[in-house]
């Protein structure tokens, strides 16, 4: 515990100052040492003590110094404005939530801009009694909030590729974002529609001009399946589904239907074409499946990562995020010998199933290159592979649900690569 000493203003700033200075020379983390800190006064006011700041906003944005913090790898099919995706840049945040001006992006044919007092979802199919709601009437239901991650079973697609990408972590795995999703519990309006009990599936479908649809297992729509109207406390973004759209909580992202406008209740899947041309997993038996819902769990450390190097020998954090889409994030580890030896990081509070979950690890760099890695294990047991294991598995034709071990390779001069190793 520190002493602290009253100068003579009274306040305990010497004693504090010295303080500060032992600590940081004992175990610094980089913090530069102030040389005669001791005999040094109160520091000069900077120019922002010396004149009122500015008056409060409306609607508040980040620090100005924190502009270069933006959605990063945009981009659009050729030919098209909106039929692309947005990724978080993952390295630069740290949080289990994802600020909503962060969330990654994917749409199949841009953002649609609804007026809301113009929607509505109609729930119609093998009901007894079909229903059209207004956003209004959604709003009047009973809701809740879950803390869950979306990711695009797209992410990390380029990792199929026989070289290793030469971009940054959010670049490379920024298809996932974690938020609160508050909204109706999808099963209410199914009962209230007197949905058949043994109708197996649903299809959802968007008001956008691809009108996105897929087909869902009644089980999970019965479930944890959410009509989402708030994200992270405010309404849906636009780009993100306003103003509602279909959550899944673990599910790959293109079944969480944006810009929600119809739900069929039916007998068997209506193999949409985003489910038939589009959403099927082509193996390496050059079999494809279908309907691979979940996401498997996954991690990436955040820190260090491309473009966040190491600034010379000496002790660091490792940090980074790890999900399950089939539920918590039991443990995991972390390997600073290229996957020779592994050691157990730190997971932060709250671990929530489906939701981002950081873990943290101190580390003491020598200096030498070397290669960094995490594992994580999820609550089933499944645990994510090696990369060539996971190839010889799946084939490298792939795009999708792609969630082998990723590596950092540290070389001697600080710089951090993306390697297969
Ligand atoms: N209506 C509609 N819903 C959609 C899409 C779309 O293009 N249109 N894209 C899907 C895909 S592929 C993903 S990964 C997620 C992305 O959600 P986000 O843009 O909120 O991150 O929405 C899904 N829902
Ligand atoms: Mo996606």
């Amino acid at each position: 515990m520190a002493r602290w000493k009253r100068s003579s203003d009274g306040l305990p700033r010497r004693a504090f100052l010295k303080q500060g200075v032992a600590l940081l020379g004992a175990g610094g983390l980089g913090a530069a040492s102030v040389a005669g800190a001791e005999a040094a006064g109160p520091p000069d006011s900077p120019p922002w003590m010396k004149s009122p700041g500015a008056g409060m906003s409306e609607y508040g944005s980040p620090a100005k110094h924190e502009a270069h913090v933006k959605r990063t790898a945009i981009a659009s099919r050729p030919g098209t404005t909106g039929s692309g995706a947005s990724r978080t840049p993952l390295e630069a945040l740290d949080g289990m939530i994802t600020p909503s001006g962060l969330h990654f992006e994917r749409h199949h044919s841009g953002v649609p801009d609804i007026d809301p007092s113009q929607h509505c979802l109609l729930i119609h199919g093998m009901v007894r009694r079909p229903l059209l709601f207004t956003v209004e009437a959604l709003m009047r239901y009973p809701r809740v909030s879950r803390i869950h991650f979306l990711e695009c079973a797209g992410n990390s697609g380029v990792m199929y590729n026989p070289s290793p990408p030469n971009l940054t972590a959010g670049q490379t795995h920024g298809l996932v974002s974690c938020s609160e999703w508050t909204g109706v519990p999808l099963r209410l309006l199914l009962e209230e529609a007197d949905a058949d009990p043994n109708a197996p599936w649903i299809l959802a479908e968007g008001a956008d001009a691809a009108a996105m649809s897929r087909s869902v297992p009644m089980a999970k729509a019965m479930d944890d399946a959410l009509l989402a109207l708030f994200q992270n406390g405010e309404r849906l973004r636009p780009e993100n589904g306003y103003p509602v759209r279909l959550f899944l909580p673990g599910y790959e992202g293109n079944m969480n239907v944006k810009w929600l406008r119809r739900i069929k209740v039916s007998s068997t899947p209506t193999m949409t074409k985003d489910e038939t041309s589009r959403y099927t997993d082509l193996q390496g038996d050059g079999k494809a499946l279908m309907f691979t819902y979940p996401m498997e769990v996954k991690s990436l450390i955040t820190r260090p990562s491309p473009g966040i190097g190491l600034s010379g020998p000496g002790l660091y954090e490792i940090s980074g995020i790890a999900w399950s889409g089939n539920g918590s994030i039991a443990r995991v580890e972390v390997s600073t010998d290229g996957g020779k030896t592994w050691g157990a990081a730190a997971r932060a509070t709250p671990v929530l199933p489906r939701a981002i979950t950081l873990f943290r690890m101190p580390w003491k760099w020598d200096g030498r290159p070397t290669v960094l890695k995490s594992r994580a294990t999820d609550d089933t047991g499944a645990v994510q592979q090696e990369r060539d294991r996971f190839i010889a598995e799946h084939g490298a034709n792939a795009i999708f649900h792609y969630n082998a071990i990723h590596a950092w390779a540290v070389q001697a001069n600080g710089e951090v690569k993306h390697v297969y190793a």
